[in-house]
């Protein structure tokens, strides 16, 4: 928000641990013996390593004026409390999402901000993030922290929707808070710096309006075109986002970008790094991008958790494509039927869709990969949650990764069908080479699977599919980096020439650290090696090969 006082409070704070339970933890007692990096995951810092309890972070702050305040945290895990001058004003259970904190500001020279995040598992059904998922459980503050005074009266919600391309029709919804007028409010809406100015008048604190914005250009992965909306209140307070104008559409079981056909090529990627976590800096996140990008690939799924803030704005920037999902991985029938889950699933709805609303670059919105969606009594709540991602956002086709395969219930549900599957990789009939034969068979009887009546209509994607390999193993067999980019190259040929599938999303895009339970003996090194960068982002064969069929195939859209 503009006209607000902003403070970005990233950087160094103090830092101490303690391994009280999460809910009996006090402020009392806490010694600050260390310093830690925000954002940045305690179980990293060499003192701390691999620990679980509860790291606390502690910041300083003078110069604050007494008032209305709103504290944003991009994301942290795996669960937190936040204490302004010693009252505890927030708490949560979201790893990953936005938080967001109103809370008031009294007179004093100095202030202290504290939170303190638990990276130990809750072991009721009802947890976000359970123990057995397959990336690593890190604590910590994982996204930027700001803080900024709000004034009487401030615009708390402001969202673009594109309605057509012919006349580049978008749709603006307003919300206001704080002193909200039961009458009119008249508001300015200014598109790129005078471009287009509108006057409009929110009634009760909300508003919707249609403009039309001619010869505003189009976003797409190939021209990224972006506008910005500034939306000011006359008394003074404003508020600004960037938007694209583009559609995503479903016909005839393709999906359509700008009514032009989509192939999604792309990786799934987890925003992690081993030596900051989830903490990734912008310059690293931006890297792997670019990366990403001048591969030719035009998709990257955010597996498995809401992305932030910053990584979608650099893809609308970028013109990288993504599919947004919110926290969830093999979750069992147990817990999609836990009441207290179900919340956390639909509370992150909401939360996701708030933030993704105004990025052209999410055209799918995701949740819960890999759950058990083939066993019955578990439609109810899927269709729960495909519905509410369609109420909270109508503008995007909704998905779930599905490794039920043919033996799905929920497919009917949503709206693409998303299909992780590893033929070559977990299958039981192959062998230590490469079956190239096998391999593509599987995919086939999923094209033909996907074209019974009932599915015909939607759009199939392979949401993950892919082969270990450790850099520098050679030889042509599993973990060796041709068995690997035997593969890829098979998957990358299959899906650009079979007219059913619409994409595929490589598992993955880098190897990432993972596991606390002992199932190392499948991940080598403690880690998920199917990257084909490795961790540090160094190439595979695999990574070399996609270039080369990419740079010399019109396999993008
Ligand atoms: C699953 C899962 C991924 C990863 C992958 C693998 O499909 O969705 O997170 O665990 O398997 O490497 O086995």
């Amino acid at each position: 928000m503009n006209n607000c006082m902003c403070r970005n409070l990233s950087g160094i704070w103090d830092f101490g641990f303690c391994e009280n339970t999460f809910d009996e933890f006090s402020l009392r007692g806490i010694t600050y013996t260390d310093f830690a990096p925000v954002p940045g995951c305690f179980d990293l810092h060499p003192a701390f390593r691999q620990r679980r309890g509860v790291g606390v972070y502690r910041l300083r702050l003078s110069d604050i004026a007494p008032g209305s305040w709103r504290l944003r945290l991009g994301g942290l895990g795996l669960r937190g409390r936040v204490f302004f001058d010693g009252e505890e004003i927030h708490s949560t259970v979201y790893p990953f999402s936005d938080e967001e904190v109103i809370f008031t500001v009294a007179p004093r020279d100095e202030h202290e901000l504290v939170i303190a995040v638990d990276n130990r598992f809750e072991t009721s059904s009802s947890a976000l993030f359970h123990e057995f998922y397959d990336f690593y459980a890190h604590g910590g503050i994982y996204r930027g922290v700001e803080m900024e005074l709000l004034p009487e009266l401030w615009i708390s919600r402001l969202e673009v929707t594109t309605l057509d391309i012919l006349r580049n029709t978008v749709k603006i919804r307003i919300e206001l808070s704080g002193g909200v007028p039961a009458g009119e409010v008249p508001l300015l809406l200014d598109f790129d710096d005078g471009r287009c100015r509108v006057a409009v008048q929110v009634t009760a604190g909300t508003g919707e309006f249609k403009v039309e914005l001619p010869g505003f250009e189009l976003w797409s992965p190939e021209v990224p075109a972006l506008h910005r909306l500034r939306c000011r209140i006359a008394s003074g307070a404003e508020r600004e986002t960037a938007f694209g104008i583009r559609r995503i559409d479903i016909r005839d079981g393709k999906l359509l970008l700008n009514d032009r056909e989509l192939k999604l090529i792309g990786f799934n990627r987890h925003d992690s790094h081993p030596d900051f976590g989830y903490a990734i800096p912008e310059s690293l996140q931006l890297r792997d991008l670019q990366l990403l990008k001048s591969s030719g690939a035009n998709f990257l799924r955010g597996s498995h958790y809401p992305q932030s803030e910053t990584l979608l704005s650099w893809c609308d920037r970028l013109g990288i494509l993504v599919w947004e999902e919110t926290l969830g991985w093999g979750n069992t029938a147990e817990q999609l039927n836990d009441a207290e889950f179900q919340a956390r699933q639909f509370e992150q709805v909401r939360r996701l869709c708030r933030k993704s609303m105004n990025h052209p670059s999410v055209i799918i919105h995701g949740f819960l990969n890999e759950a058990a969606t083939d066993l019955p009594g578990v439609e109810k709540f899927i269709g729960e949650l495909a519905a509410l991602y369609r109420r909270e956002d109508s503008s995007r086709p909704v998905a779930f990764a599905s490794n039920r395969l043919q033996r799905d219930r929920c497919l009917e549900l949503v709206d693409i069908i998303a299909f992780n599957t590893y033929p070559g990789w977990y299958s039981a009939n192959t062998g230590e080479f490469f079956d190239r034969e096998a391999f593509q068979e599987v995919l086939l009887q999923l094209a033909e699977f996907a074209d019974s009546p009932q599915l015909a209509n939607k759009p199939l994607l392979i949401s993950e599919i892919g082969a270990a390999a450790l850099r520098g193993e050679t030889g042509g067999m599993r973990w060796s980096e041709e068995y690997q980019a035997e593969l890829i190259k098979t998957v990358l040929e299959f899906v650009d020439e079979h007219p059913r599938y619409s994409g595929v999303a490589l598992w993955q895009f880098c190897d990432c650290r993972t596991y606390c339970r002992n199932q190392a003996f499948v991940r080598p090194r403690g880690f998920n090696n199917k990257g084909l960068l490795d961790e540090y982002r160094r190439p595979k064969l695999a990574w070399k090969t996609l270039v080369d069929m990419l740079k010399r195939s019109d396999l993008q859209t």
